[in-house]
């Protein structure tokens, strides 16, 4: 199954976090077959905090969905991932925004996941490495989705 994780951070060494998680997600969920650029992105929902680097991932997986949820919670708990409030500042967050085009809806999970269409941070690295991808409830591409979508907010190549 091909699943597509966003990966966020916005404290500590951004981009060290973000390679120390992608080499988690090789290890216990499988080959790891893109990888978009790393992008700087401001923070959207809870604004007072500060800037994310979001890259997005595409991971070829025999997990299940809920067991790739207790992985990438299990490397969010790793790398030394502290929740505060929703959408608030974390050292690492994984979401899990497609698996193949299955819809899933659980108490624990919802894929395609619920925000994916709505925010620039993901639409944009997603649309690098998966512009024809297509979103199995809105039946529209992520180049699509990113040529319609309303926010506004600042996502740039991100520069050392
Ligand atoms: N959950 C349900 N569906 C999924 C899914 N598809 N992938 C459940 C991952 N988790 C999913 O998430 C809470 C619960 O969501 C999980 O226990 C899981 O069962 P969480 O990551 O623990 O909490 P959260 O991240 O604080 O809340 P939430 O609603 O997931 O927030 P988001 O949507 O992850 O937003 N701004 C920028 N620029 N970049 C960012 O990356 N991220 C956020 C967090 C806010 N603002 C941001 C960014
Ligand atoms: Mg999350």
């Amino acid at each position: 199954m091909k699943t597509f994780l966003l990966l966020g951070a916005n404290l500590g060494n951004r981009i060290q976090t973000l390679q120390r998680a992608v080499g988690l997600i090789a290890e216990r969920v499988g080959s790891v077959t893109q990888q978009s650029s790393w992008y700087e992105t401001a923070p959207w929902g809870v604004t007072d905090q500060p800037a994310y680097v979001n890259q997005v991932i595409a991971v070829e997986t025999d997990l299940k969905p809920d067991a790739l949820l207790e992985q990438t919670q299990a490397i969010e708990q790793q790398l030394g991932r502290v929740r505060f409030e929703k959408w608030g500042a974390r050292l690492i967050d994984i979401d899990i925004l497609y698996y193949d085009q299955e819809i899933v809806l659980t108490k624990s999970l919802t894929i395609p996941h619920p925000y994916l269409h709505q925010r620039r941070f993901t639409l944009v690295p997603l649309a690098e490495i998966a512009p024809n991808f297509e979103h199995p409830v809105l039946q529209k591409t992520s180049r699509e989705l990113l040529a319609v979508c309303e926010d506004e907010s600042e996502v740039v190549i991100f520069n050392f």
